[in-house]
């Protein structure tokens, strides 16, 4: 890669990964490989290796053995922050490789990527502080006979799995944390994106992460995830994905060992724009709420839903938006909107983006296959004329398309807003305190922007209401969903006997 110019071009060659278990690098061997290739250039870029049933059980053995004998779990907070610290330093020192990567197997922008990173150092940064302040609780007001102390204690063994829109990043709003509350990791990263957590299993090794603690299987959902899944030496399992695959991870845990479990799922997140708002900023925040990484998050704010009075203006000022945004080579660092990350995705979204247009909806811009000459892109897409019952107002597209909804209350946005079975995130933009408190109040979300969206940070949480899943990451929230909590009951003195 040539890091003077402003494009990098992508490698001549693959890089070769091997799986980590232990500790190690363990090269593919004579297992089958996944051999991804750019979804921006239709090049190969890395070799990943399919790894085996027998592969994931010597991976969560490792785990389980590394928290049974208490390696990192019994050191103190100390200890687990420098670990945590290094790691963040060691990111920061190789984030042009890994954000590189992320690029290639996803598709982000370049500039993206770079950011992406940085705040995953920030993550562990972050982490490094709460492994040291985690604490329980003490009862000192149950008479003078009893104490009580209730302690957290680390959930044991959590496995790990974690989609392709933001590989590292979601992989970083969850490991640090987990290792802070002394947990150890059996993580599954999505078959098209798998590098940037291998890399980093091995920065974490360089840290001074005991052996067995961070163990990276690689492979398909199907087999290597529904593995994890269903693993009865797995205490907790982190999923973030889609709402189908979430309902079996569900079920597995009923089946299996009822492990805990955190769940990320889907999102069909409203923009609320009230005709109060600074418009320039409402329409400048919107066109990013979709556009950014092509809509494949999670919180991609894809309903917009407007107040009828500036509807027509508002809808003009986001076409004129998605008209200059910069679509393109992924490793071009001016680029905005990259690539879309498979080919599945993107006949996924081309295919709501006909079937919208066949329910009634206007397709006012967009939502063309842009020829880059290689790769596959998408044109932002804006609909209008949409109503609530469309699929492609209820469903998670997952793509750069937005709907359009108009209101004429408070009351009717909000009802709009919630009619959703997901609850991920919402933004609300208007100068009216009054509206901006009682929308932030009544819209059913685990996240909520108000005059701006997607903004975040390591202290504050994520997760969602209702199906878009259970649990919450990052933030001291993060911390406490890997533990445990023991209530610890203590007499003092000479015990009032039972029997006399
Ligand atoms: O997700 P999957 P896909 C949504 C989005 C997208 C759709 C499909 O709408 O269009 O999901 O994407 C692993 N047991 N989101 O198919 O299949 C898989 O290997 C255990 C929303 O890529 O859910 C990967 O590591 N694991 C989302 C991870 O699950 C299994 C992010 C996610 O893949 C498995 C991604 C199984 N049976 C997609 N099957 C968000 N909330 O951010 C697959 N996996």
């Amino acid at each position: 890669m040539d890091q003077a110019s402003s494009k990098l071009s992508p490698p001549s060659a693959p890089r070769e990964f091997g799986f980590f278990v232990n500790g190690k690098s363990i090269p593919a061997g004579d297992r089958d490989i996944f051999e991804r290739a750019s979804p921006g250039h239709g090049v190969p870029v890395t070799r990943i290796p399919k790894c085996t049933p027998a592969d994931l059980d010597a991976a969560v053995a490792a785990a389980r053995a590394a928290f049974d004998d208490r390696r990192w779990s019994g050191l103190n907070g100390q200890a687990r922050a420098a670990v945590l610290l290094k790691a963040g330093a060691l990111i920061r020192e190789r984030a042009e490789e890994i954000a590189y990567f992320e690029t290639l197997e996803n598709g982000k922008p370049i500039s993206q990527a770079r950011a992406e990173v940085g705040g995953c150092a920030d993550m562990f940064e972050y982490a490094s502080g709460l492994a040291r302040s985690l604490h329980g609780d003490s009862f000192n007001n149950l008479g003078d006979g009893l104490f009580g102390i209730v302690t957290r204690e680390p959930v044991g063994v959590v496995g790990l799995i974690t989609p392709w829109n933001f590989p590292f990043l979601i992989l970083c709003e969850r490991v640090p944390y987990i290792l802070a509350s002394g947990c150890t990791i059996v993580a599954k990263p999505s078959e098209v994106t798998s590098a940037t957590t291998l890399i980093l299993a091995e920065i974490l090794t360089e840290a001074g992460l005991p052996d067995g603690c961070m163990n990276v299987v690689t492979g398909s959902g199907s087999t290597i995830g529904q593995g994890l899944i269903e693993h009865v030496d797995v205490d907790m399992l982190s999923f973030t994905g889609s709402t189908a695959v979430g309902r079996r991870v569900v079920e597995a845990a009923g089946r299996t060992n009822f492990k805990k479990l955190g769940l990320e799922l889907g999102g069909k997140n409203p923009q609320i724009v009230f005709a109060d708002a600074d418009l320039e900023d409402a329409a400048d925040g919107v066109a990013f709420g979709i556009g950014f990484n092509t809509g494949q998050c999670c919180v991609s704010g894809s309903r917009l839903i407007v107040e009828r009075s500036v509807a027509d203006k508002f809808a003009q000022m986001v076409q004129d938006k998605f008209a200059k945004v910069r679509v393109g080579d992924p490793l071009d660092e001016a680029t905005q909107v990259g690539a879309i990350t498979t080919d599945a995705q993107n006949t996924t979204i081309m295919s709501y983006i006909e079937k919208g247009q066949a329910e009634g909806a206007r397709l006012i811009c967009g939502g063309e296959q842009l020829d880059m000459g290689r790769g596959q892109y998408i044109a932002p897409a804006l609909f209008g004329d949409v109503t609530r019952d469309m699929a492609i107002a209820r469903e998670e597209i997952f793509g750069p398309v937005l709907t359009i909804m108009p209101f004429d209350s408070v009351e009717e946005a909000i009802a709009i807003a919630n009619d959703t079975v997901y609850g991920l995130a919402a933004s609300v933009w208007t100068k009216n305190i009054d509206k901006a408190l009682t929308v932030t109040r009544r819209v059913q979300a685990g996240r909520f922007w108000v005059n701006t969206t997607l903004a975040g940070g390591p202290e504050l949480p994520l997760g969602g209401f209702k199906q878009s899943g259970w649990g919450r990451e990052a933030g001291k929230y993060g911390v406490e969903e890997y533990t445990q909590i023991k209530s610890v009951h203590i007499e003092i003195g000479k015990r009032t006997p039972w029997i006399e």
